[in-house]
C-alpha cells in the first residue's frame, strides 16, 4: 500500500523551522508573497508511488506503477526488483557526485604541481608526503611539486582503475578488508562500480534484489573509501588540514553596510580564491567607492563547511537557508558551483537585486549569470566575480537581516582529534578509547546530513544532539547537520557544561573540546571512517568497525548523496538510521535486506525511522548492545562527574562547612 500522504498545508512558522533567523525570513517571505522550498513542500504532495520506491522508469514500456499486491511491470519486474533498482541508482548518483568532486580536486592538484594553477599552493606538504607514502610513491629527497604530481596521477587512476582494489581501502581494519574480499565487495575502481550499477539496473539485467543491493554497497564503498576520501585528503593538502578555530553561524553573519558575497555548493576550490579576492586592496577600495564599508564573505551548505573549518569564513546557514539569505535583500551575489543548489534561486533573486552566478562547467541554471571557473585562471575569475558583486551593491532595496548568529568552534579533522587527545608528542586515540571503555563516553553518534522541508528545519538534529549529550554520547558531525548544531550553540566547549552528561563532561573539561565535533562537509564523512578505523587499531574496542559502540544518523536527509553515505557506512559495519521516510517502503523484503540482511552479511545496516524519540531509543540500544558484546562496564552516569570544573562550580555554591564536609568527609574544625 502506498503510504498516506501527510497533510502539510498551512504549517505554522514554528512547524517550518525551529531557527529564529529562518522564522523571521519566512514571515518576511509570507508578507512579500514569495514562495520558498518550505511553502512549495506544503503545496506539493509527494507522489506516493515514487515515495515508496515502486515506480519503475528504467524502460519505455512503462513507466510502471506497482500499486497492487503481486503486481509486476510490463517486463514482469517485481516490486522487490524495482525498489532495489531505484535504491541502487540513488547510490550511483550520490557516489558519482562525491567522487566527481574528488576527481576535480585531483586535477587541481596536478595543475598546482605543474605550476599552472594561478593562486593555489600546497598548504599541507606533510599530509601530501604521508599520502604519497601510503600510495606507494617514493618520497625520499623529492620536491613537493613532484610528489604532488605523482599523488594527483595516482588519485586520478583510482577512478579509472578496472581491476584490483582501490588503494585507500587499506585504511580499513584488517578484519573488515578480509570480509569485503570474501564477499567480493572491494571496489575495483571508483567509476567502474558506478557504471556497473547503471548497467545492471538497465532493463533486463540484474533482477535479484540482494544481488543488486550488494553492488550498491560496492559502489558506495568506492565513494566512502575512494572518491570522498580523495576529496577530503586533497582538500586538506591544497587548502590546509583543519584545526579548531572560532567563527559564527546563521543569517546574522550578513552585514548591512558591506558587500555580501555568499558562496554556496560544495567544492572549496573557487571559494578559496573568492576569499583571496575579497582582501584584494583594489577591490576593497572599489567597494568603498560604491558606498560599502568592506566586502563580507559567507557560505551556505558544504562550501560553507569547507571555508568555515579552514579559514573561519562565517556560515550563513544550511541547505534551507539558501533562499532565506536572498530574502534578506542583503546578498549582492550568490556564487554557486555544484550540488544542492535550488533551481528556484534565480527567480527569487529577480525579486531582489541579488546576482546568482553559476561557475561550474557542469552547472548552468536558466536565469543565472554564468562565469565559468577554470583553476588555471582562478584568481582572475574570482576577482571578476567579486567586482560584479561590488557593482551590484548600490542596487540594493530594503534590507532585513535577522540579528541571529551563534559562535562556533569547527575544524576537527581526524588528525586534530588525534593530537587533541594525546598531545603533540604522543598523539593517539588511546584517551578516546579509554573514555569509551570506562563508560565516561557511552558511545559515539555521527549526526549528519541535510535539511528537508518535509519536516521542521533543524528540529530533529537539535533534539538528537540534546538527547545524546544528556546520555554521555559524543557527537561527530558533518554537512548541514553540523551547521544546525552550530546555530544552537552545540559547537562550543561551553555546551559540555550545559548539556553533557557527567562522564562526557569530564572528558570535555579535561581536553577543552566541544561535546559535538564539527568534522567538515559531507565528503568528510570519510574522516569518520578514518577515525573509526583508528579507534579499532588503537585496541580495546573490538577488531572491526562493527564492534565499536557507534551509530550514524541522517534525520533530515533529502539527497541521493545521503543514500550513498548511509550505504558505505553500513557496508563498513555501522548501524545507520535515516529519518524522513523509507524510500523502499513498497517492498518489505527490500526493507528487510537493508536492515537484517545487511547486518548478517556485513555487520552494518540501514533502518528508516521517522520519530526522533525512536531514533534515540534504537541508537542507545545499539550502543549498549555493542558495549555488552565488548564486555565493557554497563553505562552508569552515577560513576562520573565528581571532578573537574563542574565540581569546582558545585563546591562554590556551598558554605565553607559544607565544602569541607564534601571535600574531606568531615566538617571544618573550628577554632
Ligand atoms: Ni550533504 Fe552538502 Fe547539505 Fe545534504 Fe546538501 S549541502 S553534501 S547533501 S543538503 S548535507
Amino acid at each position: 500500500m502506498p503510504p498516506e500522504t501527510p497533510k502539510r498545508k498551512g504549517r505554522t512558522i514554528e512547524q517550518r523551522s525551529i531557527d529564529p533567523a529562518a522564522q523571521a525570513m519566512l514571515i518576511r517571505a509570507d508578507e512579500l508573497g514569495l514562495d520558498t522550498a518550505f511553502t512549495r513542500a506544503e503545496q506539493m504532495a509527494p507522489c506516493p508511488i515514487g515515495a515508496n520506491g515502486t515506480c519503475c522508469r528504467v524502460c519505455f514500456m512503462g513507466p510502471c506503477r506497482l500499486v497492487k499486491d503481486g503486481q509486476t511491470g510490463v517486463c514482469g519486474a517485481t516490486v522487490e526488483t524495482v525498489t532495489a533498482r531505484n535504491f541502487a541508482r540513488a547510490i550511483a548518483a550520490g557516489a558519482a557526485s562525491h567522487s566527481d568532486h574528488g576527481r576535480d580536486l585531483a586535477f587541481t592538484l596536478l595543475a598546482v604541481a605543474e605550476g599552472e594553477a594561478q593562486g593555489y599552493k600546497i598548504r599541507d606538504p606533510f599530509k601530501l608526503k604521508k599520502l604519497a607514502e601510503e600510495l606507494g610513491i617514493p618520497t625520499d629527497g623529492r620536491p613537493v611539486s613532484e610528489l604532488a604530481h605523482d599523488v594527483g596521477e595516482k588519485c586520478l587512476a583510482q577512478f579509472s582503475q578496472q581491476r584490483g582494489e582501490i588503494a585507500m581501502i587499506e585504511r580499513a581494519p584488517k578484519k573488515r578488508k578480509e570480509l569485503w574480499r570474501k564477499l567480493k565487495m572491494v571496489p575495483r575502481g571508483i567509476d567502474r562500480e558506478i557504471v556497473d550499477i547503471l548497467h545492471r539496473t538497465h532493463m533486463g539485467d540484474d533482477q535479484d534484489p540482494e544481488h543488486i543491493l550488494a553492488q550498491g554497497m560496492r559502489a558506495a564503498l568506492g565513494d566512502g573509501w575512494g572518491g570522498s576520501m580523495i576529496a577530503t585528503d586533497l582538500s586538506d593538502i591544497l587548502f590546509g588540514t583543519p584545526s579548531p578555530l572560532v567563527s559564527q553561524v546563521n543569517l546574522g553573519v550578513l552585514r548591512k553596510d558591506e558587500v555580501n558575497i555568499v558562496v554556496h555548493g560544495h567544492e572549496p576550490t573557487l571559494s578559496e580564491m573568492i576569499l583571496a579576492a575579497t582582501s584584494d586592496p583594489e577591490l576593497v577600495s572599489h567597494a568603498k567607492e560604491k558606498g560599502a564599508k568592506g566586502i563580507n564573505l559567507a557560505g551556505i551548505c558544504c562550501t560553507s563547511n569547507e571555508t568555515l573549518m579552514r579559514q573561519g569564513v562565517p556560515s550563513a546557514g544550511n541547505f534551507l537557508h539558501q533562499e532565506l539569505a536572498i530574502i534578506t535583500g542583503a546578498v549582492d551575489a550568490m556564487v554557486v558551483d555544484v550540488q544542492c543548489i535550488m533551481q528556484a534561486l534565480p527567480n527569487l533573486a529577480q525579486k531582489f537585486h541579488t546576482h546568482v552566478i553559476t561557475t561550474s562547467p557542469k552547472v548552468k541554471i536558466t536565469g543565472a549569470i554564468h562565469i565559468e571557473f577554470d583553476e588555471h585562471h582562478a584568481l582572475d575569475i574570482a576577482k571578476e566575480i567579486v567586482r560584479k558583486a561590488i557593482d551590484n551593491y548600490p542596487n540594493r532595496g530594503e534590507v532585513n537581516i535577522p540579528d541571529v548568529k551563534s559562535d562556533v568552534v569547527p575544524g576537527f579533522s581526524h588528525e586534530y582529534i588525534n593530537y587533541m587527545l594525546g598531545g603533540s608528542y604522543r598523539s593517539s586515540f588511546r584517551p578516546l578509547n579509554d573514555a569509551i571503555m570506562s563508560g565516561r563516553i557511552r558511545g559515539v553518534v555521527a549526526d549528519v546530513g541535510c535539511n528537508n522541508p518535509r519536516t521542521t528545519q533543524d528540529a530533529s538534529h537539535e533534539y538528537l544532539v540534546r538527547e545524546f549529550l544528556k546520555n554521555d554520547v559524543l557527537l561527530v558531525e558533518t554537512g548541514c547537520g553540523a551547521i544546525a548544531s552550530g546555530k544552537y550553540g552545540y559547537l562550543l566547549g561551553e555546551a559540555a557544561m550545559q548539556w553533557a552528561g557527567p562522564g562526557l563532561r569530564e572528558v570535555c573539561e579535561a581536553t577543552g573540546m566541544p561535546p559535538v565535533l564539527h568534522m567538515g562537509s559531507c565528503v568528510d564523512n570519510s574522516r569518520i571512517l578514518t577515525v573509526l578505523s583508528q579507534v579499532v587499531a588503537e585496541g580495546g574496542l573490538g577488531e572491526d568497525i562493527s564492534d565499536v559502540p557507534a551509530v550514524g544518523i541522517a534525520p533530515e536527509w533529502m539527497s541521493e548523496k545521503a543514500i550513498a553515505i548511509a550505504t558505505y557506512c553500513a557496508a563498513s559495519g555501522a548501524y545507520v538510521i535515516m529519518g524522513i521516510s523509507n524510500p523502499v517502503e513498497g517492498s518489505p523484503v527490500v526493507t528487510d535486506v537493508l536492515s537484517r540482511g545487511w547486518e548478517e552479511m556485513v555487520g552494518g545496516k540501514i533502518e528508516f525511522v521517522v520519530e526522533p524519540e525512536e531514533m534515540v531509543r534504537r541508537a542507545l540500544g545499539h550502543i549498549d548492545k555493542k558495549r555488552e558484546a565488548l564486555k565493557l562496564p554497563a553505562y552508569d552516569p552515577e560513576r562520573f562527574g565528581r571532578s573537574g570544573d563542574w565540581r569546582v562550580l558545585e563546591l562554590e555554591q556551598l558554605s565553607p562547612e559544607e565544602r569541607a564536609e564534601a571535600l574531606y568527609g568531615q566538617p571544618a574544625s573550628g577554632d
